[in-house]
């Protein structure tokens, strides 16, 4: 036996390789030096900084898992996670503007892009140069993507696209979107390049929740893309959710990053605070509920690692990864709240950061499938009897 190390029971440090952990470090040090300083006045002025692209191109954390061939680095799903723990920890809005772009838009160009798709996108992608968006939600239940309206309709030299997809990441900054859209009641994936007549990105304005991230809408009135843009390898459902699967997984990791930072906030607070003439770390409610987000934590992180080795090994499944995005963004936001709630009135101040995680929360247990939605698949999986409708 050897001594209980409070904020890492079960050695996670261990687990991971001298690769694993300096991408860890690199991640951590720009998240902490470059992403830290600025996100109490973006989440204020509901901002997100283009620059912010550029700087994680530079440092190598876009596209981490793709090809160095066409600029990434090629890295496994387990440093791809570690990458997301790090930047969540500072805000779930900046962790998402870098899984998009590397799960749900190089992603899909590697997988099912030409290559000529590939050497004109890639590179351009990794290096922040350009930003990307994927557009799949619709404003009717983007719960069922496959009641989506819009579509492309074989033309000249290409297609035409008409519909319009709501609540997208980063669409109002990107140069390029990633569409999914019907060509004759079959779902294909379409790269629609900003200056496209009838492409059209207004910001979504007002959220409460992911307010240092850009979202927006796509509006397609009558675009026409040209035959290269489409995605050739991949028909069907199977091309979003292939992204979603990678995005989702990484989601898990970045939910557990923000939860800890909650927890390392409630504990150091808690330890500082006295009432009642003692510090209310000493007192058993207290304990109770630092002693909840530990365990969550812990299990959590443990499982989001175990589900990177499979998929690192071929041996990982969407349902797997329905219940570690499931599981640790609902207990995220569980410890994020009750965070904010050992901080007494503090708490809901932007300085203390805690309730600005949990509001971010709120979105990240909804997109990419909602607590329930991961309910259902995995309901589905264990019964064989599918529940949506
Ligand atoms: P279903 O019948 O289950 O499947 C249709 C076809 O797709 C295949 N498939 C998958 N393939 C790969 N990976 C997966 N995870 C897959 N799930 C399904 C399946 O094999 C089938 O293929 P085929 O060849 O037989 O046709 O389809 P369904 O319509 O019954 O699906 C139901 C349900 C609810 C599971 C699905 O619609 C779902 O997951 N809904 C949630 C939608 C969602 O997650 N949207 C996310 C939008 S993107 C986003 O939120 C980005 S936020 C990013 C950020 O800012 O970080
Ligand atoms: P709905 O589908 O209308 O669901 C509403 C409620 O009904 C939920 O509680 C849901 O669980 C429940 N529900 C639905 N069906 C059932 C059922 N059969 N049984 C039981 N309960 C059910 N999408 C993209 O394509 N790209 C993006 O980049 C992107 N970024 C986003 C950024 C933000 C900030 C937000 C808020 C969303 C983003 N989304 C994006 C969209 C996101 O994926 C959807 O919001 C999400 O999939 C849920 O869809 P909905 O909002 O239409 O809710």
């Amino acid at each position: 036996m050897s001594g209980f190390q409070w904020d890492d029971p079960f050695l996670l440090d261990e687990q991971l390789t001298a690769e694993e952990r300096a991408i860890r470090d690199t991640a951590r040090a720009y998240a902490q030096d470059r992403l830290m300083p600025r996100v109490i006045s973006a989440n204020r002025e509901e901002r997100f900084d283009r620059e912010i692209m550029t700087e994680l191109g530079e440092a190598g954390l876009l596209g981490a898992m793709v090809d160095p061939a066409y600029g990434g680095a090629g890295v496994n799903h387990v440093a791809y996670g570690l990458i997301a723990r790090e930047i969540e920890a500072v805000d779930s809005g900046y962790r998402s503007a870098m899984s998009v772009q590397s799960s749900l838009v190089m992603y899909p160009i590697e997988a099912f892009g030409s290559e000529k798709q590939k050497q004109r996108y890639l590179p351009g992608l990794a290096s922040g140069e350009l930003v990307g968006c994927f557009g799949l939600s619709e404003a009717d239940g983007a719960s069922d993507p496959a009641s989506m309206r819009t579509t492309a309709a074989k033309a000249d030299g290409g297609y035409v696209l008409n519909g319009a997809k709501m609540w997208i990441t980063n669409s109002p900054i990107a140069d390029l979107a990633v569409v999914w859209a019907k060509l004759d009641g079959k779902i294909r994936g379409f790269v629609v390049e900003r200056g496209t007549k009838g492409f059209e990105t207004p910001t979504i304005r007002g959220k409460l929740s992911l307010r240092a991230s850009i979202t927006g809408e796509i509006v397609l009135r009558d675009a026409f893309v040209p035959e290269d843009n489409l995605l050739p390898g991949v028909r069907g459902l199977k091309g979003p959710f292939s992204c979603l699967n990678k995005a989702r997984y990484g989601i898990s990791w970045g939910a557990m990053g923000a939860a800890e930072f909650c927890w390392r906030a409630a504990r150091d607070y808690a330890m500082d605070r006295r009432v009642f003439g003692k510090p209310i770390a000493g007192t058993q409610l207290v304990q109770k509920k630092l002693a909840d987000m530990q365990t969550e934590i812990a299990l959590g992180l443990q499982g989001s690692l175990r589900l990177g080795r499979m998929l690192d090994e071929g041996t990982g499944s969407p349902e797997a990864i329905s219940l570690m995005k499931r599981n640790n963004c609902g207990k995220a936001l569980d410890i994020a709240r009750v965070a904010r709630d050992v901080h007494g009135g503090n708490g809901i101040s932007e300085d203390y950061h805690v309730l600005r995680h949990a509001v971010n929360l709120e979105t990240v247990n909804t997109y990419e499938g909602t607590h329930d939605i991961h309910a259902l698949i995995l309901g589905r999986a264990m019964t064989g009897l599918q529940a949506f409708s």
